[in-house]
């Protein structure tokens, strides 16, 4: 796949500047002070290969986010970004309507060398203005993307075109900077790779994007000014529907990892400890490496944490907030959004748990707020979403009343969603893997050699298959 993917990076590099900037109506006048060249009328390019020359070791993996291609004009790589409205698919049946780049939420990833020359055409494709932020990056003033500050705004339909030379490394992002456009969705990676590679050299390099979404149910639009957020995602994909990272057992990994939300993430890792070798300030000094296996990912930061793969086994990635392993998570779901004879939600202000009269635990409105206690507790229903794949799972014998008298309950709820999420990178997980994968939460599948192979065989020929069998039980009785 790699393999594949450099020899994708070099053609396109010996293409030259293809037909991709003939057609642009490039620039407003107004811009004019802001814009380094126009290329289309530029004809007769020598091919510029240095990509292929001074190419990085590796390339880095966006698992679930395509990467952005690009022309060279004249020794200058020349992307394309349009902001766009995008139709995100967070689980299986979840969709929802983030804001993004030419097709993708989060944006595509841009790879480039240390000392490229980059061109980005960025045509704005939505109903209100934007700019560009090259989050990290030592550009000059005019390419900054600040509004007013250092450029104006990039209207609906007009072009904008931003050209610096990198002569940073390391891992960045690029953004929207409107904020609440940022909320909508609007990032991208933005990795560099140096010009002397990091020893030691890393086998397998990971790029992840940390983002956070208030959807209420059934609206397909995400709030962009809440505080409280219920989907927490990986690249744009909610746990079990994070794809995993397949590595070689043996191999040294890299896990690129940016958040832009509203909340810091402190990623952790099972099984493993690592080394935190960057930050959104480029590579770190060997001499401030020490073992973590939880790396607090703060608003507007990147940290690159490497690891030697010596262990065996699917390993969980995922953010440690409790509250960021949940889908669909928050008060106005989950206990209270089950179907049943008790659910007396009416509106968005009960749903989130504003109580207008009584109590919450009044025989009105608890049974409707799954909190139904002593005899209200009749008229809820179960509130586990463990109805159908496996009756097995939750294996007591409990009545539904009596649960209901214990203080707390309901808390923990399991859905199995290995068919619906089965891809090539989940073959070999056990039956039943999908119910512990939730929220912010990935897998690095650390795999014996037979096996990695076996997956990358499936990743080439696209098979899918789930697991077959039903999930482990513990010995029990009926
Ligand atoms: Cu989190």
């Amino acid at each position: 796949m790699d393999n594949g993917r450099r020899s994708f990076i070099r053609r396109s590099s010996l293409f030259g500047a293809a037909g991709l900037l003939a057609g642009s109506k490039v620039v407003n006048a107004q811009h004019e002070g802001h814009v380094i060249s126009q290329a289309p009328t530029q004809t007769n390019k020598k091919p510029d290969n240095r990509s292929a020359t001074s190419g990085p070791p590796g390339l880095v993996h966006t698992p679930d986010v395509p990467k952005l291609p690009w022309t060279m004009d004249n020794g200058v790589k020349v992307f394309r970004l349009d902001p766009e409205v995008i139709k995100v698919q967070l689980l299986p049946g979840k969709e929802m309507y983030g804001w993004g780049y030419s097709g993708s939420m989060p944006g595509p990833t841009v790879e480039v060398n240390e000392g490229d020359r980059v061109r980005f055409i960025v045509t704005n494709k939505l109903p209100e203005a934007t700019t560009m932020h090259w989050h990290g990056l030592e550009v000059p003033l005019n390419m900054d993307g600040a509004p007013f500050i250092s450029q104006p705004l990039i209207e609906p339909g007009q072009t904008f075109v931003y050209e610096y030379t990198v002569h940073q490394n390391g891992t960045f992002f690029y953004h929207s900077h409107m904020a609440m456009q940022e909320m909508m969705g609007m990032i991208g990676l933005f990795i560099i790779h140096p010009k002397q590679p990091h020893s030691p050299r890393v086998d397998k390099d990971f790029g992840l994007i940390l983002q956070e979404w208030a959807l209420l149910p059934n609206n397909p639009i995400p709030n962009s000014l809440a505080m409280e957020f219920n989907w927490l995602t990986i690249n744009g994909k909610a746990g079990p529907a994070t794809t995993p990272m397949i590595v070689k057992q043996g191999e040294r990994v890299r896990l690129r990892v940016v958040n832009l939300g509203m909340d810091h993430h402190p990623m952790h890792i099972h099984g493993n400890q690592f080394v935190v070798t960057g930050t959104e300030g480029g590579r770190a000094p060997e001499s401030t490496w020490f073992p973590h296996n939880t790396a607090l990912v703060g608003v507007a930061q990147a940290r690159d944490l490497e690891f030697d793969a010596v262990f065996p086994g699917d390993w969980m990635f995922h953010c440690h907030l409790p509250h960021h392993m949940m889908n669909q998570m928050v008060s106005m779901v989950g206990p209270m959004g089950m179907a049943g004879m008790g659910s007396q939600i009416k509106g968005m202000e009960e749903g989130m748990g504003v109580v207008r009269q009584g109590h919450a635990l009044s025989e009105d409105m608890a049974p409707g707020l799954g909190r139904g206690i002593g005899d209200t507790a009749e008229k809820d229903r179960n509130s586990s979403n463990l109805v159908g794949p496996s009756p097995h799972l939750q294996q007591n014998s409990l009545k539904e009343t009596d649960k209901k008298r214990v203080p707390g309950y309901p808390q923990d709820m399991v859905m199995i969603m290995d068919k619906e999420v089965a891809k090539p990178e989940t073959y070999g997980l056990p039956p039943g893997w999908t119910a512990s994968m939730m929220g912010m939460m990935t897998l690095v599948r650390v795999l014996p050699a037979d096996i990695y192979e076996e997956v990358q065989r499936r990743i080439r020929e696209g098979i899918a298959e789930p697991p077959k069998g039903t999930p482990v039980q513990s010995p029990h009785k009926h």
